[in-house]
C-alpha cells in the first residue's frame, strides 16, 4: 500500500481541529444565562476565545501524544536522537502566530468595550474631560509646565456634578440621552444600597423594568467594592470619593445575583445582594408600593418584627439618613452577619 503524504495528513488534522474547536466555542455552556443587552456582545468575544483555546491545546496536546507514539524507543535501539539545532522559520512561526492572536483580540476587545459605551463621553464630563481636569491637578508643582498647559486646556474647573465619570456609559447609539431609570448605588461593608433619586426609594435588592435603559452611579462609602452581575456580563468598581457609572439594560424578567467582587473585609464573601427584572407594570406596582411604605414613616415600621422584613423594608427607616448615621450602617452589619 502506497504511504499518505504527511502534507494531506496535516490538512485532514487542520481541517478536524478547526471544526472541532469552532463546535467547542458555540457549545462550552461555561457561562450562566444572558440577561442583558451588553451580555452578547461579551458572549460572543468569550467563544472566540474559546474557539482560539481549544484549536491551540489540540494543536500543542496533539503534537506531543503524536511524536510520544511515533518517536518512541524502540526494542534494541541504543543510539542516539536526531540531533536537532532549531529551525528558524518554526521560530518564526510560533511567535508571530501568538502575536497575530493577542493583538487581534485586544483590538477585538476594545470593540466590544465601544460598543458596550465604555468610551461614552456622557453629560456628566466623560474621559476627555477628565484627562484635562488630570493634567490641571497636576500643573501646580511644575512652573514650567503651568502656561504650556493652560493654553491648551480650558481654565474653568469642573463643577461636582460634571465631574467625570468612568466605566460604562451610553452606547454609541444611545448618544447623549439620558436613561430611562438613574439608580444610585452605594457599596459599604458589607451591603450594596440602592437609592431611587426620582422617587425617593431606598432598597437593599436592585429592581429595575426590563428592556429600559438603566443608568447606575456607583459609589463606595469606606473601602473599594466591585458591583458585578454575573447574567448581565457587567461589572464595575465602587471607589470612595470617585463615582462610576454603569449602564445597561436588562432583557429578561427574573432575579440574578449581584456580588461583591473586591476583596473587601473579614464578610466580603456575605455581600450579596440581587437584582430583580420587572416587568413594566410589575415595576410600577413595586415603586408605588414602596413610595408609600417609606412614606408611613419610622414609627411604624419600627413596631414590626425585622426577621419578618425584606431587605428593602427594613432599610426604608433609614433612607433619609443614609450615608451619615452610623446608625444605619451598623444596621446593615447586624442584618447581613
Ligand atoms: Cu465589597
Amino acid at each position: 500500500m502506497k504511504q499518505i503524504p504527511a502534507s494531506l495528513l496535516t490538512l485532514i488534522a487542520g481541517i478536524g481541529i478547526t471544526l472541532i474547536s469552532f463546535w467547542v466555542g458555540q457549545h462550552h455552556n461555561l457561562l450562566p444565562e444572558q440577561a442583558s443587552e451588553q451580555a452578547p456582545l461579551v458572549d460572543n468575544f468569550f467563544n472566540v476565545m474559546v474557539t482560539i483555546g481549544t484549536g491551540l491545546f489540540l494543536v500543542v496536546e496533539g503534537a506531543i501524544v503524536l511524536f510520544i507514539i511515533q518517536f518512541r524507543q524502540r526494542k534494541g535501539d541504543e543510539s542516539d536522537g536526531v540531533p536537532i539545532e532549531g529551525s528558524f522559520s518554526l521560530e518564526v512561526l510560533w511567535t508571530s502566530i501568538p502575536a497575530i492572536i493577542v493583538v487581534g483580540l485586544g483590538v477585538y476587545s476594545v470593540v466590544v468595550y465601544e460598543q458596550m459605551g465604555g468610551f461614552s463621553l456622557s453629560a456628566h464630563g466623560g474621559m476627555a474631560h477628565g484627562h484635562a481636569s488630570v493634567l490641571v491637578a497636576q500643573a501646580p508643582g511644575d512652573a514650567a509646565v503651568t502656561p504650556l498647559i493652560s493654553e491648551t486646556t480650558t481654565p474653568t474647573e469642573p463643577t461636582p456634578t460634571d465631574a467625570p465619570q468612568y466605566g460604562i456609559g451610553a452606547t454609541p447609539l444611545e448618544g447623549s440621552q439620558a436613561a430611562d431609570l438613574v439608580v444610585n448605588v452605594t457599596g459599604l461593608q458589607y451591603a450594596w444600597i440602592f437609592n431611587y433619586p426620582n422617587s425617593g426609594i431606598t432598597a437593599g435588592e436592585l429592581h429595575v423594568p426590563v428592556g429600559k435603559d438603566v443608568q447606575l452611579i456607583i459609589s463606595a462609602q469606606d473601602v473599594i467594592h466591585s458591583f458585578w452581575v454575573p447574567q448581565f456580563r457587567l461589572k464595575q468598581d465602587a471607589i470612595p470619593g470617585q463615582t462610576t457609572e454603569l449602564r445597561f439594560v436588562a432583557t429578561k424578567p427574573g432575579t440574578y445575583p449581584v456580588v461583591c467582587t473586591e476583596l473587601c473585609g473579614g464578610y466580603h464573601g456575605s455581600m450579596r445582594s440581587e437584582v430583580v427584572v420587572h416587568s413594566p407594570e410589575e415595576f410600577d406596582v413595586w415603586l408605588h408600593e414602596n413610595q408609600i411604605a417609606q412614606a408611613s414613616g419610622v414609627a411604624q415600621t419600627v413596631a414590626v418584627n425585622p426577621v419578618d422584613l425584606t431587605p428593602s423594608e427594613f432599610l426604608a427607616p433609614y433612607a433619609d439618613a443614609l450615608g451619615i448615621q452610623s446608625e444605619a450602617i451598623a444596621s446593615l452589619h447586624s442584618h447581613h452577619s
